[in-house]
């Protein structure tokens, strides 16, 4: 009798080992064009990934990697020399895909357009390149996070207006996390599903599959150092978890970290307006809105402190807003307090 062949245990993976592309097309039960384009995508985003995780961990060793350029962003922000480099291996990857006409980043004033992809280009990539940049010198974890959206129209005045619309339209949204792995973390509408990079094997490979964020957990993260510029009703929010047992602050000062902390764990992360900037700090297009799709995907919530973050329509590019996202309950308990201030504020209607 013929024996049936067994693979040797020294040979077998030490996981199912499901890469990214064949994890996209697996999501969408489907191999027609979308899918084709998507799982295509996404395998170039994994590109600029792997590219930019080579470049971080040499960073220091190699020349012209750490510290400013010496030129400022459309924002008034000094740009860094990673920054620099992130956002053209973002522009030379999409180039190749023949898929994408246009890219809009932090690092750029207007999109750009890769005029040979336009024909067919159907998407648009929203991206920041690094995020979390003050991190860079200091060997600390940075990000890169990305949207892609569907091109609605031909855009020949090259203005990009069809870029104005609400993070509900949103077709694929993710991170990638440069941290002691590199992780990769996305969404094409159906669950948040998790991947890190094998070095040896230059592949993002499947680690948490459906990613749900606990309703509630014990991290608030916000950077405290702005207490006195916040509205009043953030001030209640901090003074609640500061009497309340239970609570822990985590802030890195860069986003993409942080958020990654609650998705795993629970809590809630801020980037409130200020007095001075009511919309605060973060962009939403390639920020604060890829991350609501991702903690929406998560079983979670984002919100303005007002809004839903997905409901939020820019009136131009590079527009911020607010964030308070994370766990269910734990954002429902900030925006509790925003309601409490406005309805305080509200005028009393006559009887
Ligand atoms: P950075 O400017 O260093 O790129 O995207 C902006 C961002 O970092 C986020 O990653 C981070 O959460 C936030 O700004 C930090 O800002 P503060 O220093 O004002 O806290």
């Amino acid at each position: 009798m013929v024996e049936s062949y067994q693979p040797s245990s020294e040979h077998t993976l030490d996981r199912d080992c499901t890469t990214l592309s064949r994890h996209v097309l697996q999501q969408l039960q489907s191999f027609g064009p979308e899918a084709q384009d998507l799982s295509a995508l996404m395998n170039r985003i994994a590109l600029a990934g792997k590219l930019i995780s080579r470049h971080l961990s040499r960073s220091g060793l190699v020349a012209d990697t750490l510290g400013f350029t010496g030129k400022t962003n459309v924002q008034g922000e000094d740009v860094k020399k990673m920054d620099v480099f992130a956002n053209d291996v973002f522009i030379s990857v999409f180039k190749q895909s023949g898929l994408v006409c246009r890219l809009a980043s932090e690092e750029m004033d207007e999109p750009y357009y890769i005029p040979e992809n336009c024909p067919i280009g159907r998407y648009t990539l929203l991206y920041d390149p690094i995020d979390g940049s003050s991190n860079v010198d200091i060997n600390l974890n940075v990000g890169s996070i990305f949207a892609i959206r569907r091109q609605t129209d031909d855009d020949l005045d090259q203005t990009a207006a069809d870029l104005l619309t609400h993070g509900r339209d949103q077709l694929a949204a993710g991170y990638i996390l440069y941290g002691p792995t590199t992780v990769l973390v996305y969404s094409i509408g159906n669950g948040v599903h998790s991947f890190t990079l094998d070095p040896s094997l230059g592949e993002f490979i499947l680690t948490a599959e459906n990613i749900q964020v606990p309703q509630h957990g014990p991290t608030y993260s916000v950077n405290e150092g702005n207490f006195w510029q916040w509205e009043e009703s953030i001030r209640d929010f901090t003074r609640y978890v500061h009497r309340h047992q239970g609570y822990s602050s985590r802030y890195s000062g860069a986003l993409v970290g942080d958020f990654h902390r609650i998705l795993m764990q629970g809590g809630v992360f801020l980037y409130p307006g200020t007095k001075k900037n009511p919309a605060g700090k973060l962009r939403l297009l390639y920020e604060t809105a890829p991350l609501a799709f991702l903690i929406e995907q998560a079983g979670g919530r984002a919100s303005t402190g007002t809004e839903r973050l997905l409901d939020v329509v820019p009136a131009e590019l590079h527009q911020r807003t607010p964030l308070v996202i994370g766990s269910t309950e734990d954002v429902a308990l900030v925006e509790s307090f925003v309601q409490e201030r406005l309805r305080e504020q509200a005028p009393i209607s006559a009887p």
